[in-house]
């Protein structure tokens, strides 16, 4: 065991960078390599990698601290202490190998694209990617500009980043964007072109200033890029420093203006995330790989929820409403049941085109029949309501007019046509709605359908229903009868393509031919998807089922 003190490397020139990032905490266990803090000076980020493994013992510096090559960052107690003895502060300097060197007078210098023009004219230079600092085949993450931009000098042309640092590439002179001969994704190195940018006039290139063969040595400084207007939003800017940060501000605005570091922004690539999208938690609203988590693990769970969110519909989330600032509440958990029924619904209502068509049943018969037979039926230990008769109904309905006894195929190429006739029936519990199935609705008798729906009901308010006793309806069947109501728009309960809405029977006036007479009229809405079902169908669907429901007897036939 050893101890071992690891100090902030060569920074490539730069001194008194900001720390945005701690990323290990006293008592981790590290590998050499692994990140431990996240520095960023004017145009670039980086992170300070371990020199070796080991266990960090202290960390010295904290979160906006400033520090320079040579300072301490942490100790650490490394395992084998004759290995790693030599390492300490040479080996503390890997970062460097990967941190872009902020030599931006090299872009351009070495191109021999240059088509210079006598002085004061205008004159077409091509950019090159500066000295990476060892870095090979560096990512381009971000095109800042667009052909006919025009450029100060230091404005940011594209950004790019390797495994440990990102970088902008600034414009070496101002002038106008000619051409960006890459694109986002490629890989460059060192000396690749990467586009033209044409001075206004010989005074307009501050770069001339400068001899071509002068490179800014290593110990100074990088100039500091004024940033676009385009880019700096004023509600955004980060409070500390606005001078010395606009540089940084250019680095941080990639992808919309986040802030974050390199290898943040790394993982946000991998992961496939929007970082704009992402709450920060950082100082100077920074994006930290934890919040990166968070955002990550809050998706996947309104994923497997079902939730439905921006995003899934790229419908506006309802804002959130404090409401006990109007008066007294209570906040409590939804069942499971309520949960998945909202995101069912969600998913039904936004994925189904809906057309509603609506009739009256005369049922005065019906009711006659259903009424002389209600004795026998309790001594059978059956309550014989209205809905059996529903049933049975929309089963002939469902064989006379097959068109709704389908399922759409989910490539969009196919429908699926059933040879079966399994009714859902939907039923009211204290736990949120429930919708058992009668399998074989056309193959039961009245009284079977009766006992059925009522063992369904029971269990389904029991809460004893099982997975499959919920699965396999062609079309459903919502009575509200009992509850009340004139009407109402059901949703259908996708993959079926239709659903029943029956509401309270009530007595009307019906003419017929002579006179108005008073008759047992029962309101059906008949909801269906009109991807799969034309209104055509749906007529005769509707119109077949009032006929058998105004004369029971055609269900024999
Ligand atoms: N009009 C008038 N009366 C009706 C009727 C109608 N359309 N339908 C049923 N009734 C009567 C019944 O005849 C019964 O009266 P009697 O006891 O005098 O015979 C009474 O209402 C109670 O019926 P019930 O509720 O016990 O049984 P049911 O067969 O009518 O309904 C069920 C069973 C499970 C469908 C029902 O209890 C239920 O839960 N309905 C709610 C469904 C629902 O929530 N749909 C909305 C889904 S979308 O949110």
């Amino acid at each position: 065991m050893a101890k071992e003190v690891i100090k902030v490397p060569d920074l490539g020139g730069a001194d008194q960078v900001d720390v945005i990032e701690i990323t290990v905490a006293v008592g981790d266990t590290v590998a050499a390599e692994d990140s431990l803090i996240v520095v960023e000076g004017d145009k670039a980020s980086m992170d300070v990698p371990a020199p070796m493994a080991g266990k960090i013992l202290s960390i010295s510096v904290s979160e906006g601290d400033q520090v320079s090559e040579g300072d301490v960052i942490a100790e650490i107690e490394t395992e084998a202490a004759g290995e790693d003895s030599s390492a300490g502060e040479e080996k503390s300097e890997p970062a460097q190998e990967e941190a872009p060197e902020e030599e931006e007078a090299t872009a351009s210098e070495e191109s021999g694209d240059e088509e210079e023009s006598a002085g004061g004219e205008e004159k077409e230079e091509g950019v090159t990617v500066p000295d990476l600092g060892g870095a090979d085949a560096v990512d381009v993450i971000e095109i800042s500009v667009q052909p006919g931009d025009e450029v100060a000098e230091g404005d940011s042309l594209i950004v790019v980043e390797g495994d440990k640092a990102s970088m902008d590439v600034p414009a070496p002179f101002a002038g106008t964007v000619v051409s960006i001969d890459v694109k986002e994704g490629d890989k460059v190195s060192t000396g690749d072109k990467l586009g033209v940018v044409k001075t206004s006039g010989g005074g307009g290139a501050k770069k001339a200033e400068a001899p071509k063969s002068e490179k800014k040595p290593a110990t100074e400084a990088p100039k500091k890029a004024e940033p676009k207007e385009s880019v700096q939003k004023a509600g955004e800017e980060p409070p500390a420093a606005p001078q010395k940060d606009h540089a940084l501000e250019r680095d941080l605005t990639v992808s919309a203006e986040v802030y974050a570091g390199p290898a943040v922004r790394k993982l946000a690539r991998e992961l496939g995330v929007t970082l704009s999208k992402v709450k920060p938690s950082g100082p100077r609203n920074r994006v930290t790989k934890d919040d990166l988590h968070a955002y990550v693990k809050e998706q996947v769970k309104k994923a497997e929820s079902g939730a439905v969110g921006v995003g899934t519909t790229g419908i506006a989330k309802m804002p959130e409403i404090d409401f006990s600032q109007f008066g007294p509440v209570t906040t409590e958990p939804m069942s499971k049941i309520h949960k998945l029924t909202a995101a069912n619904m969600a998913r039904n209502w936004l994925n189904v085109p809906h057309v509603t068509q609506f009739d009256d049943a005369d049922i005065t018969e019906l009711e006659e029949f259903r009424k002389s037979m209600k004795a026998e039926a309790e001594k059978r230990g059956v309550k014989l309501t209205p809905v059996p008769f529903l049933l049975k109904a929309a089963a002939a309905a469902l064989r006379a007019e097959p068109s709704f006894n389908v399922s759409l195929h989910n490539d969009g190429e196919h429908i699926v046509r059933k040879d079966y006739v399994h009714i859902g029936m939907a039923v009211d519990t204290p736990k949120g709605l429930m919708v058992p199935v009668i399998r074989d609705v056309d193959k039961k008798g009245l009284y079977e359908l009766a006992e059925e729906a009522t063992a369904m009901a029971v269990a389904a308010r029991e809460g004893k229903l099982k997975p499959r006793d919920m699965q396999g309806a062609c079309f459903t069947i919502s009575s509200l009868g009992s509850i009340g109501g004139t009407g109402f728009t059901p949703i259908v309960n996708a993959p079926e393509v239709g659903i029943l809405g029956v509401s309270k029977l009530s007595v009307q006036p019906v003419w017929n031919g002579k006179e108005f007479v008073p008759r047992q009229m029962l309101p059906l809405a008949l909801s269906y998807d009109h991807r799969a079902v034309n209104g055509g169908d749906a007529g005769r669907f509707m119109t077949y089922l009032v006929s058998v429901l105004g004369d029971v007897r055609k269900l024999l036939l």
